[in-house]
């Protein structure tokens, strides 16, 4: 994501999915909406990027499929034709060339945005891995769900865990392997979750991991064995991953979150990495919300995860110390 003077501008691909069927809390459809009011666009331009706004994704004219709906998975029909499109949507954002980044919506949207994105990676030949930045672990199949909701389904899905194989149609859809899932930020698991997420040894930065080694330790964790594979990364980000204190327009709040300033490093040290190559955006319930505090403090973090920067930090060309 660097650029020089010389570089043409990145190019950034927004889409909204404005879809709350996957939560148990309606709300998140107006996610979309009051992420571009609380300037998303105005602010990565200011950062110097070649923004287009693709509107929002709909439904309407998509065809239903013939599969049998699994027993526990609420709205499945309407899941699966976000799902059909934005895996459709994705694919073509990533062949331009430019960062898609996905307006949400619940995370249920990532089983179509995900794997878009991965088919893209496959096609360039590119090992994808997931940042998953949540409080909740989304590892949930029809088999182990409490709450049938199937946001809570969608990091299970992507890893190719059993009963959504239909969701897709003819598309492949086991999008990455577990071993290129990272869980980060997590505080909240189901018993039979963890039971699945332990066999499958995924790798989970929980807030313990996170209070015990900072998210400095762990982000480079994770960020040196992207790059020792030379894979790429797309940063999944809910919404609640955040302590509530600091985004309270959620509907699955669940305390003892990232701070404020935990959240920036994070996005920092992604732009720095300059691995990212997509991004949700998600559970951003603007019907809870404070004023708009939620969706302000989301695209604060944004433009952090694009380059934007407190002082310009040295580089090793232009390397400046900073007067004491
Ligand atoms: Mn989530």
């Amino acid at each position: 994501m660097a650029s020089s003077d010389t570089a043409p501008p990145q190019r950034i691909a927004v889409l909204g999915a404005p879809i709350d069927l996957g939560a148990s809390v309606r709300g998140t459809l107006m996610g979309p909406a009051a992420l571009r009011t609380a300037g998303l666009i105005t602010v990565l331009e200011t950062l110097g990027l070649d923004v287009t706004d693709y509107g929002d994704v709909n439904i309407s004219d998509v065809r239903e499929l013939g599969d049998a709906p699994p027993a526990k998975a609420k709205h499945y029909r309407q899941i699966q034709r976000w799902s059909q499109v934005l895996a459709r949507r994705s694919h073509e954002l990533a062949q331009t060339g430019a960062i898609p980044v996905f307006l949400g919506g619940d995370h249920s949207l990532s089983m179509g945005s995900v794997n878009g994105i991965a088919r893209h990676c496959r096609e360039q030949g590119r090992e994808l891995f997931v940042l998953w930045l949540d409080a909740h672990a989304d590892y949930n199949t029809p088999e182990t769900t409490i709450t049938a909701n199937m946001h809570g389904m969608s990091a299970a899905f992507l890893c190719g865990e059993p009963g959504l194989d239909g969701l897709l149609g003819d598309e492949r859809r086991a999008s990455i392997t577990p071993e290129q899932l990272e869980l980060f930020g997590i505080r909240s698991i189901d018993k039979a979750e963890k039971e699945l997420l332990r066999l499958r040894r995924i790798s989970i930065a929980d807030m313990r991991a996170i209070d015990e080694f900072g998210v400095g330790v762990l982000m480079r964790r994770v960020l040196d064995k992207v790059r020792a594979r030379d894979g790429v990364l797309h940063v999944s980000f809910d919404v609640d991953f955040l302590d509530p204190d600091v985004a309270p327009g959620v509907g699955t709040t669940v305390p003892g979150g990232a701070t404020y300033r935990e959240a920036h490093l994070i996005m920092e040290l992604l732009h720095d990495s300059g691995l990212v190559r997509s991004v949700d955006i998600v559970e951003l319930n603007p019907f809870l919300d404070e004023r708009g505090r939620t969706a302000r403090v989301a695209v604060e973090l944004i433009a952090s995860l694009f380059g934007q920067q407190i002082t310009d930090r040295p580089t090793p060309s232009n390397a400046i110390v900073p007067d004491q």
